[in-house]
């Protein structure tokens, strides 16, 4: 049996709502972040050292990294539905959109988030990063001019990845000007794999990293 360990109001949403769109049996262990500081309960520590979510446990494996999580479930749970197979004409769009939301996307946004609840202080380096948010949701916003999903051929777990960093961007009130991002997001959550997500792995509540946003 696989096992999904879900932070709340995290990023391990997205493995949820995977298991949902897949419809694949999974046992759920629900932990809950420390109300005030936020940080994810040492229950996560006895998981996995590093204590982070998404962590996931099958065949006497324990696993981290989302994009890692995604590639192990779609293949070894579910005939690699929802992925893109090394001999799909995709193959390589998908990898990369796959890897873009944690390894491009979100650290701006992480960098962000710290800036604000830290009281700002460096405005070099929050430039710095400003310039790549910026960048980096114009290019998404682009790429999505001609297709529903962000690859042409259709929905994937690449979409997954993605509309969770998409929603975290919002809450940092990065979505103002870009229709066909918020259209995007209007689009994943209508699916009901989203909605049967947020219903057995609880509401989500992204405003808790909206400091600093007017
Ligand atoms: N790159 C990792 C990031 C994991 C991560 O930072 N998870 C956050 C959840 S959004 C977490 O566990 N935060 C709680 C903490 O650090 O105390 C992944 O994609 O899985």
């Amino acid at each position: 049996m696989l096992t999904v360990h879900h932070l709340n109001n995290s990023r391990s949403q997205r493995i949820v709502w995977l298991c949902e769109e897949l419809s694949i049996p999974y046992e759920l262990v629900k932990h809950q972040r420390d109300a005030e500081t936020l940080r994810a309960p040492d229950s996560l520590k006895h998981v996995h050292v590093l204590g982070k979510a998404p962590a996931i446990e099958h065949n006497g494996q324990v696993i981290i990294e989302t994009d890692a999580i995604i590639e192990y479930i779609c293949n070894t749970c579910a005939e690699g539905r929802l992925s893109r197979g090394v001999s799909a004409p995709d193959y390589g769009q998908y990898l990369q959109w796959l890897a873009y939301s944690e390894g491009t996307l979100f650290p701006g946004l992480g960098v962000d988030l710290i800036y604000a609840w830290t009281g700002g202080g460096n405005d070099v380096l929050m430039g710095f990063f400003e310039v790549e948010i910026v960048k980096n949701h114009q290019y998404v916003e682009n790429t999505l001019q001609d297709r529903d999903y962000i690859l042409a051929s259709g929905f994937s777990a690449a979409d997954i990845n993605l509309g969770w960093t998409l929603e975290f961007s919002e809450a940092r009130g990065r979505l103002k000007n870009l229709p066909a991002l918020q259209a995007y997001l209007v689009r994943l959550r209508a699916r009901p794999g989203y909605a049967r997500a947020i219903e057995r792995g609880g509401p989500q509540d992204l405003s808790v990293f909206s400091a600093g946003v007017t």
